[in-house]
């Protein structure tokens, strides 16, 4: 089973019209975890509407947007691998299901840092949203300054025959919390994880920074809209 997953992250999968006739473990195995995908992708579509009609909902009330834009992505079928094989864990379906929650991952970015919570209350509001786990980097930055909320939640997504609970990361952060976390991405890939210590403390500094920035910005937004 091992060596069929690892074979997974070779194959550009695309849809189950791109898989042979086949009936080898490694063709099966890829028909699975298209059809895993595509519940992902669902689980993405649906709470992508419900946070584009919450933005509608302000703009029509009050003539204003919590969520400046949305992104969204599917982990791949690579960097899930790579995630088990990290943390040590067994390479399968089953595996992939209990361990790795980002799988469907949307990133909510924002201008202010009360909209962040605004979401988040909006979010544990809805009925047929279920929140699994909430790490607030925001209120407790990591050592290196990242800052964003983390939410995983679980939607269930209705099939033709089933109904399936699926988690979704939500990570939610400000503009300045967002150009921060670019940087220090792109820096870390450049330097393949060994970021040389001065350029990790001006980037701890650039936090502190964007830490007030952010407080002052919303303090102004407050008063301009009393
Ligand atoms: P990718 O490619 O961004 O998806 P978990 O195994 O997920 O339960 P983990 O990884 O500790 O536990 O979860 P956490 O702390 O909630 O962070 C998950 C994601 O947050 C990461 O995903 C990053 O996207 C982002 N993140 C966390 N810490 C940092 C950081 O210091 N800098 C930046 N730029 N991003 C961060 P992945 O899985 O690393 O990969």
């Amino acid at each position: 089973m091992q060596m069929e997953l690892n074979n997974l992250s070779k194959i550009n999968l695309l849809g189950l019209s791109d898989l042979p006739d086949d009936n080898s473990p490694v063709f099966q195995n890829a028909k699975k975890f298209i059809e895993m995908q595509q519940l992902y992708n669902a689980a993405i579509k649906e709470i992508s509407t419900k946070l584009e009609i919450l933005n509608e909902e302000f703009q029509v009330k009050y003539d204003y947007n919590p969520i400046h834009h949305i992104e969204s992505r599917l982990k791949s079928a690579k960097s899930i691998l790579g995630k088990l094989d990290k943390k040590n864990l067994p390479l399968s379906f089953e595996s992939i299901q209990d361990n790795i929650l980002d799988i469907a991952g949307i990133r909510v970015i924002c201008n202010y840092i009360d909209d962040i919570y605004k979401i988040e209350d909006f979010l544990a509001r809805q009925d047929d949203v279920k929140i699994i786990r909430i790490r607030d980097y925001i209120k407790e930055p990591k050592e290196n300054g990242y800052r964003s909320l983390h939410i995983i939640l679980q939607i269930p997504i209705y099939l033709s025959n089933r109904t399936e609970l699926m988690p979704v990361e939500i990570q939610i952060r400000t503009i300045a919390m967002d150009f921060w976390a670019s940087l220090e991405h792109h820096l870390k890939y450049k330097s393949k994880n060994d970021v040389p210590q001065y350029l990790k403390e001006r980037l701890t500094n650039c936090s502190d920074v964007i830490t007030k920035l952010d407080e002052e910005m919303q303090l102004i937004h407050k008063e301009v809209n009393k």
